[in-house]
């Protein structure tokens, strides 16, 4: 159900340091169950559909460009109360201010390369997900 479920996207920076699994452990040992995963790389065009609600933000360009830069890992997770447990998980979106444990905070350097994303609401979350995979209600 979306209500326990939220989406994350491993960033190009944490794909290109090598922190894919790093960060994937960290998310298993907190007690998030694997729904659907994916690595792949997003398009300028795809990465301006997926933070279409960023719009109208300064940073929308970089956020973009910088998203569509390398590749990702896309994946669904399942948890009870899945999107604030996720979110104290990662951390500040600037690394410099997140919690010392978290996952921004121990793999990420600087505000636009934070390592992850996670969605902020149960709606989001499935928008988000649904936006990489499909039928995963089954899963
Ligand atoms: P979060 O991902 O923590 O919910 P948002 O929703 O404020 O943060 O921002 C979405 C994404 O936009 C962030 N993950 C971050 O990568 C990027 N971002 C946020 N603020 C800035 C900024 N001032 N400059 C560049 N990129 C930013």
């Amino acid at each position: 159900m979306a209500t326990n479920r939220t989406f994350t996207m491993l960033k190009p920076d944490a794909v290109g340091n090598n922190y894919i699994g790093a960060i994937l452990a960290k998310i298993n040992e907190a007690g998030f169950r694997i729904v659907a995963m994916k690595y792949t790389k997003l398009s300028n065009e795809t990465a301006g559909q997926f933070y279409e609600i960023h719009k109208e933000r300064p940073f929308y360009g970089e956020l973009v460009a910088y998203m569509s830069s390398g590749p990702i890992v896309a994946v669904i997770l399942e948890k009870d109360d899945a999107v604030a447990s996720f979110r104290k998980l990662i951390g500040a979106t600037d690394p410099s201010k997140a919690e010392p444990g978290t996952i921004r905070q121990l793999y990420a350097k600087s505000i636009a390369a934070n390592a992850v994303h996670g969605s902020d609401s149960d709606e989001n979350a499935a928008i988000e997900g649904n936006f990489f995979f499909s039928g995963t209600e089954r899963f």
